[in-house]
C-alpha cells in the first residue's frame, strides 16, 4: 500500500466517523482514524499470523500487566512507515506532533508489565510462536500530578478517547464460574506488530462483564439499583489496575482478577485444541504458557479443575500441568512473595481452594515440601512445584532464588532452576525514541542492530571517530528533553549540566532516599568549600509510589522538599538542580532516557532481581553509576568496570553482616549526622511526621524492621565518592563520550530478542 493509500483511507475513515477533514481533525479525531486505517492494512497479515499459529506448539505469556505505552508511534515505527506518515501529513497541513497527546496504554505497574510488553514485541519480530493474554482494566496505573511537594493520584480513564487499538471479540466471550456470581469474561484483541517483520502476534486482554446486560425481572419489579448493582459487581473486577508493585495481601478483588485472567485464557486455549482436533493429553505438545510471576499461578488448579472436568484423572492433571506451565520470578523479598488465606480463595472459588489442597498432599508426599500452611497458600511454591522450569530474571537473581528462598525446592528439583537475563526492545528504547543516535550508529554498521543488537559490538573500532558525533547527539537529546520538561512541569534545566537520572517506581529498596540524602551532602560540600569544581547537575527523579505506602510518599515528598530548598539556594543554584519529573511513564521514559548523562541504579547488592531501566539507559550511551546488584552485574562484565561507576558493599558483604549498627555510623560521621538531621531539625517543614519517620526508620528501625534495612548508611560514603569521581570524568569529553560508546557498543546483550530466544530454547523448547 502506498503512502498516499492508506493516508486516503484516513480521511475517509475521519469523513466517515467525524464529518471532518484532515486539517480541522483534534488530536484524538486524528488518532482514532490514523490507527483504524492500520489496523484495516494489518488484517491480512494478522490473520495470517494468527493462522500459522494455530497449527503448531507455541507459547502463550500469561501476566496480569502489560506496560504497552503509546501505541500510534510504535506501531507506524515497526510498520516501517512512520517517516513517510509524517511527511504525507505535513504535506497536508497537519503535524503527526499532535498525537504527542494521546496518553499510554499503562496496564501495568512498572518493570514486570513492561517486560511483558518487550517480550511480545521481540516475538512478533522474530516470528517466534508467542502470544499475549492479560486483562482489560477500565483504569490502568494512575496519574500522577505533585501538589505541595506531594503525591496526588488522578484517575488513568486511558479508553476516554476510545480504543482504536483493539477489537472486542463478543464471539470468543466465556463464563467464569466463581462463587460470588459467574461473569463474562470478553476479549479484546490488541495488534503486536513486529518490526519489518510482517508478523503479527496477539494480546487478549479479558474484560468482565455481567451474564446478563440487563436483569429485565429486576427492572421491572423497578428495582433497577439491584439490577445495576449485578452488573456493576461483575465489572468491578476488571475495574482498575492495582496499583502496588509488590504484596498487599487479602484482597478478595484481585483473586477474581487473577481467577479471572487464567481461567478465560485457559477456556481459550481449550477452545482451541478442540478446533484443532486434539485430544487434551496433546495440550503440552500444543501450548506452553508462561507465569510472569506468580499474578496467574491460579491457572495450575484451574487447569486441573478444567481437566477432570473433561474425564481426565487428579493425577494426570497434575502430571501434565507440570508439563505446560513455567514460573518467572522476579523478586527474592520473602515479604513480596504472595501468600493467600484459604479462606478468601474458596469464598471466590471453593474448587480452587480445594485443587490446592490436593496439591499440597500431592506435593508433600512427592517430596516432603508443603504449600498450604497455616492456612495459606503460598503461591511461589505452587508455582515451583507445579512448573516444569522456574527462572529469575538476571544471573545474580537466579542464583539467590537457589540459594536463599528457594533453597530448599532446589535441592528437591534442582533440574527446574535456570536463568534467563531480561532485555529490553531496541525498536522502542532506541530507534523509536533516539533517532539521532540510531543514524549515527547506523551511518558507522548499518541497520542490523535493530534486529540483531550484538552487532552494536562492530561499533568497537569507530568509537573514535564517533565521540563528537556523539555529544552533539547527546546534546541534542538533553535540548529536547529540556524543553519537554519545560512544558510537562513548567521547569527550566540546562542542557550544558550533567544530567544524573533516577527513574524507577518509588520503594524504599530502591534507595531514592539514598540520593536524595547525599545530594544534601554535596550541596553541604558544595557550600563549604569541600567540594570545589562540582560540574553543575541536573539530579532528575521520576517515580510513582503506590498510594497506600506511606513511607515512599514520604521519600517523594522529601525529595520535592529537597529540591526547593537547593534550587532556590543562590549559591547552589549555580551547580545544582533537583527535579522530581511528575508522571513518570512510559512515555517521559523514552523522552528522559535517551537525554540521560547518568544512569541511578543504587539498590543494595541483592534485593533488585534484574532492573530494566539500568538497560534503557546503558543503551542510550548512559554509563551505570551503580551497586554490584541485578543486571548491572552483567552490564559491567559487558561493559567494563572502568566505564561505569560501582559502588558499595557486594551481596556476600551484607549477607555476613550480623550486627550492623546503622547509629555507629551516624555518630562517627558527621557529614553523615549533618544530612540526616535535617529530616527533624527544621530544614523542612513536616506537618504530618513522615520525614521524621524516615529519620526513625534509619536510625532505630520500626516494628516490622530493624534500623536502616536497606543499608542506606553503610554505603553511604562509597556512593558519595563514586559520586565524585563521575562528576570530576564528566570534564573529559572525550574520554567520557569513549566511556558512554563503549557501553553503547556493549549492549547487544540486554535485548529482548535474546531472551525471548532463551525461552523458546531453554524453557518451552519451540
Ligand atoms: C501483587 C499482589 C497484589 C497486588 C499487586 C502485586 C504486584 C504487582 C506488581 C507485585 C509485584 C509487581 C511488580 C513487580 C516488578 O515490577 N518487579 C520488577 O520486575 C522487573 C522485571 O523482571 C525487574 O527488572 C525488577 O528488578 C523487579 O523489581
Amino acid at each position: 500500500m502506498t503512502a498516499s493509500e492508506r493516508i486516503a483511507r484516513a480521511e475517509e475513515i475521519l469523513l466517515a466517523e467525524h464529518r471532518k477533514s484532515l486539517r480541522d481533525a483534534s488530536a484524538y479525531e486524528l488518532h482514532s482514524a490514523l490507527s483504524k486505517a492500520c489496523m484495516l492494512e494489518i488484517a491480512p497479515a494478522w490473520r495470517a499470523t494468527e493462522a500459522r499459529r494455530a497449527e503448531g506448539k507455541r507459547a502463550v505469556y500469561l501476566s496480569a500487566e502489560y506496560l504497552m505505552g503509546r501505541l500510534v508511534f510504535n506501531n507506524l515505527y515497526c510498520m516501517d512507515i512512520l517517516d513517510q506518515a509524517r511527511e504525507m501529513l505535513l504535506e497536508k497541513g497537519v503535524d503527526l506532533a499532535l498525537l504527542e497527546e494521546v496518553e499510554d496504554t499503562a496496564l501495568g505497574n512498572g518493570g514486570l508489565g513492561r517486560l511483558a510488553a518487550c517480550y511480545l514485541d521481540s516475538a512478533a519480530t522474530h516470528d517466534l510462536p508467542l502470544d499475549g493474554y492479560g486483562l482489560r482494566y477500565r483504569f490502568g496505573l494512575f496519574k500522577q500530578k505533585i501538589e505541595n511537594c506531594r503525591q496526588v493520584e488522578v484517575p488513568d480513564d486511558w479508553t476516554r478517547y476510545g480504543d482504536p487499538w483493539s477489537v472486542r471479540r463478543d464471539e470468543l466471550a466465556v463464563v467464569v464460574p466463581m462463587k460470588t456470581g459467574d461473569v463474562r469474561a470478553v476479549p479484546y484483541d490488541m495488534p503486536v506488530i513486529g518490526y519489518k517483520s510482517g508478523k503479527i502476534s496477539t494480546l487478549r486482554l479479558w474484560q468482565a462483564e455481567s451474564l446478563q446486560e440487563l436483569d429485565f425481572r429486576l427492572f421491572n419489579e423497578q428495582k433497577y439499583r439491584l439490577a445495576a448493582s449485578r452488573k456493576n459487581q461483575a465489572e468491578d473486577i476488571t475495574k482498575v489496575l492495582y496499583p502496588n508493585d509488590t504484596l498487599k495481601a487479602g484482597k478478595q478483588m484481585r483473586i477474581k482478577q487473577q481467577y479471572m485472567l487464567v481461567s478465560a485464557s485457559l477456556q481459550d486455549m481449550l477452545r482451541q485444541l478442540d478446533a484443532m482436533g486434539q485430544p487434551l493429553e496433546k495440550f503440552p505438545d500444543l501450548f506452553q504458557a508462561q507465569l510472569n510471576d506468580t499474578h496467574p499461578s491460579m491457572g495450575i488448579p484451574e487447569w486441573i479443575r478444567l481437566a477432570e472436568a473433561r474425564g481426565v484423572s487428579f493425577d494426570q492433571a497434575l502430571d501434565l500441568a507440570k508439563r505446560i506451565f513455567s514460573y518467572t520470578n522476579h523478586t527474592v523479598m520473602p515479604e513480596a512473595l504472595e501468600r493467600w488465606d484459604m479462606d478468601v480463595l474458596s469464598s471466590v472459588q471453593p474448587e480452587i481452594a480445594r485443587n490446592l489442597r490436593r496439591i499440597d498432599e500431592a506435593c508433600r508426599r512427592e517430596c516432603g515440601l508443603g504449600i498450604v500452611e497455616d492456612h495459606q497458600a503460598h503461591m511461589a511454591r505452587l508455582a515451583v512445584y507445579g512448573s516444569h522450569h522456574v527462572n529469575g530474571v538476571a544471573e545474580i537473581h537466579s542464583e539467590l532464588v537457589k540459594k536463599t528462598v528457594f533453597r530448599e525446592w532446589y535441592e528437591k528439583f534442582p533440574e527446574k532452576f535456570v536463568n534467563v537475563t531480561n532485555g529490553i526492545t531496541q525498536r522502542r528504547f532506541l530507534g523509536l525514541c533516539n533517532p539521532e543516535l540510531t543514524v549515527l550508529i547506523k551511518s558507522r554498521i548499518g541497520d542490523g542492530f535493530l534486529t540483531d543488537l550484538p552487532q552494536l559490538k562492530n561499533l568497537l573500532p569507530h568509537i573514535d571517530g564517533m565521540k563528537e558525533e556523539f555529544l552533539q547527539v547527546k546534546h541534542e537529546k538533553k535540548r529536547r528533553f529540556a524543553a519537554f520538561l519545560k512544558g510537562h512541569a513548567g521547569v527550566e534545566i540546562s542542557p550544558d549540566w550533567i544530567f544524573d537520572v533516577q527513574v524507577k517506581r518509588l520503594h524504599e529498596y530502591k534507595r531514592q532516599f539514598l540520593n536524595a540524602l547525599s545530594i544534601l551532602d554535596l550541596a553541604n560540600g558544595v557550600r563549604d568549600g569541600s567540594i570545589r569544581d562540582f560540574y553543575p547537575t541536573v539530579f532528575l527523579f521520576g517515580a510513582k509510589s503506590a498510594p497506600g505506602y506511606v513511607r515512599a510518599k514520604s521519600i517523594i515528598y522529601l525529595i520535592n522538599c529537597v529540591a526547593e530548598k537547593i534550587n532556590a539556594d543562590e549559591q547552589l543554584r549555580e551547580v545544582m538542580q533537583v527535579v522530581f519529573v511528575p508522571n513518570y511513564n512510559c512515555t517521559v521514559a523514552e523522552k528522559i532516557i535517551p537525554a540521560a548523562d547518568l544512569s541511578e541504579q543504587i539498590s543494595p547488592a541483592g534485593t533488585e532481581a534484574s532492573g530494566t531501566s539500568n538497560m534503557k539507559l546503558m543503551l542510550n550511551g548512559a554509563p551505570t553509576l551503580g551497586t554490584y546488584d541485578g543486571a548491572n552485574v552483567e552490564i559491567v562484565a559487558e561493559a567494563g568496570m572502568e566505564n561505569n561507576f560501582i559502588f558499595g558493599a557486594r551481596v556476600e558483604e551484607l549477607q555476613a553482616l550480623r550486627d550492623y549498627n546503622p547509629r555507629a555510623i551516624y555518630e562517627a560521621e558527621p557529614r553523615i549526622r549533618k544530612v540526616v538531621d535535617t529530616l527533624v531539625d527544621g530544614t523542612f517543614p513536616d506537618p504530618d511526621g513522615g520525614l521524621r519517620e524516615l529519620w526513625e526508620a534509619l536510625l532505630n528501625g520500626a516494628s516490622w524492621h530493624r534500623p536502616d534495612h536497606h543499608f542506606l548508611l553503610k554505603d553511604f560514603l562509597s556512593y558519595q565518592e563514586a559520586r565524585l569521581t563521575a562528576n570530576r570524568a564528566y570534564r573529559d569529553r572525550q574520554h567520557w563520550a569513549e566511556m558512554c560508546l563503549k557501553n553503547v557498543a556493549n549492549a547487544g546483550k540486554f535485548s529482548s530478542d535474546r531472551a525471548v530466544e532463551e525461552y523458546a530454547r531453554i524453557i518451552w523448547d519451540l
